[in-house]
């Protein structure tokens, strides 16, 4: 009562209007800012109050900065911002690397955090004895070196890739022990640069009854995916550069195939060859680890496209909330079939919905980050994100997915039944203390 301040904001605060229960507020409001939120986040001393003589020289302003580098790192109080490893001592099988989406912000995921797997490990591929064949059902077989390909023309385009075991643990019955990193670290974004597909083949001339190609990488797994001729022609990449740079070697250098929306496995890294074929190969990675069961006992023979989802990133376990008041719900939502028209989130376990902003530019099979306004009120919170996309699809709600899909009876493992393209809710429960935990609604 006593502090004047609290007195004038909090009305304000309570005047912007409810957009869903438990606290959602209408995110047109939070979007013109200013004013209004300004004055309702003093309400809620997330800043304290101050003055510029409150402004005192640390020992960095006290003396000449450090010299440049060559190559810049992040500074050293960066340091816990790094990917899981579910394979550290290279073993000979499957690593991952997964993306910490917690502790990024925006839509692009930076080199060092691109997620990766390597079937065989990373091959360290010298650039000037790495080509590229183009072969088969084609009226002139072509060799490209790296300089060749560096002299047709180019384009950029982000893009999302998702390894199609992504999110696999919420198959799982019992909520489960981890963060937005665990569950959701095999997706990522960024800028890619490179020669269309299209242009490489019309330039050796594709036999009309060719309908596949098997892509082929260099690495000792030598990890080979059938594609049909149409992706090829439509947006399909021969990916050189990735966020303005060289491919990073665990996302293929020194080329990679980039095949948007499509299940990750299907972008080739490290590629060197693609034969043109009149029906897929039905090699390993399609007959066996990316063709998930069903209950009903049939199988997807293929399922190229990685369908709409979304997921909350902040506030997300490890993020605990600071005390009540006003927060920015925000995660990241994309879909393989274009771009994503609407977001809703919940604050309820998914009784009442409100429409979160979608941040621009909302491009095609590339992340969207969205935003909502939250005013917690200390007690129990289960948030939730729910999208749509362009072309209709709605991420669909878990019991219907479930039903549908299956779960694992036990810890879940990324290959095998059923664990492959999970796209349903993700629900965190914020406790009194605003811990975040997984849990199922
Ligand atoms: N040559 C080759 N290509 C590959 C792989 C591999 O091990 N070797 N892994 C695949 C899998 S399973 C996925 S999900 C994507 C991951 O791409 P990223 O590692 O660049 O994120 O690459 C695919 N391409
Ligand atoms: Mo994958």
């Amino acid at each position: 009562m006593s502090n004047p301040s609290r007195q004038r904001s909090t009305p304000r605060f309570d005047s912007i209007p409810a957009a869903a229960d438990n606290g959602l507020l209408d995110r047109r409001e939070f979007l013109r800012g200013g004013v209004a939120v300004a004055a309702a986040m003093t309400g809620f001393v997330v800043a304290r109050s101050a003055s510029a003589e409150a402004l005192t020289d640390a020992p960095w302003s006290q003396r000449a900065g450090g010299i440049s580098s060559a190559v810049e790192r992040r500074s050293r109080f960066e340091e816990k911002v790094v990917r899981t490893l579910s394979n550290p001592n290279g073993e000979p099988r499957t690593q991952h690397a997964r993306t910490p989406h917690h502790l990024l912000n925006g839509t692009i995921t930076p080199n060092s955090m691109h997620f990766t797997i390597v079937h065989n490990g990373t091959p360290d591929i010298d650039p000037d004895k790495h080509s590229l064949v183009i072969h088969g059902m084609v009226k002139r077989p072509l060799l490209f070196s790296l300089d060749a390909l560096s002299r047709y023309p180019m384009e950029s385009r982000m893009a999302f890739i998702e390894c199609g075991g992504n999110s696999a643990p919420l198959f799982s019955p019992k909520p489960v022990k981890g963060g937005v990193q665990d569950l959701h670290g095999l997706v990522s974004c960024a800028e890619w640069t490179g020669v269309r597909l299209s242009t490489l083949l019309d330039e050796a001339g594709v036999d009309a009854k060719a309908k596949w190609l098997i892509a082929e990488g260099a690495d000792m797994a030598a990890v080979s995916r059938s594609v049909p001729v149409a992706k090829a022609m439509d947006d399909a990449l021969v990916a050189l550069y990735q966020n303005g740079e060289r491919l990073m070697p665990g996302n293929g250098y020194p080329m990679r195939l980039l095949l948007p929306g499509y299940e990750g496995n299907m972008s080739v890294k490290f590629l060197r060859r693609i034969k043109l074929i009149d029906q897929p190969a039905m090699t390993y990675y399609e007959s066996r680890n990316y063709s998930p069961l069903l209950p009903s006992g049939k199988a997807y023979q293929f399922y190229f496209v990685q369908e709409v989802k979304s997921f909350i990133t902040h506030p997300s376990p490890g993020l605990a909330l600071q005390g009540q008041g006003l927060y920015e719900i925000s995660g990241i939502a994309y879909s393989g079939n274009g771009r994503i028209a609407r977001v809703m989130v919940s604050a309820d376990g998914g009784r009442s919905w409100a429409q979160a902003a979608l941040q621009e530019p909302v491009l095609s099979k590339a992340f969207t980050r969205f935003r909502a306004p939250w005013r917690w009120n200390g007690g129990p919170a289960i948030l939730q994100s729910r999208a749509w996309d362009e072309a209709g699809n709605a991420q669909p709600l878990r019991a219907q997915f479930i039903a549908e899909r299956g779960e694992t009876k036990t810890v879940p493992s990324v290959n095998g039944f059923p664990n492959q393209h999970y796209n349903s809710i993700t629900s965190w429960a914020i406790d009194s203390n605003g811990e975040v935990l997984h849990a199922y609604a």
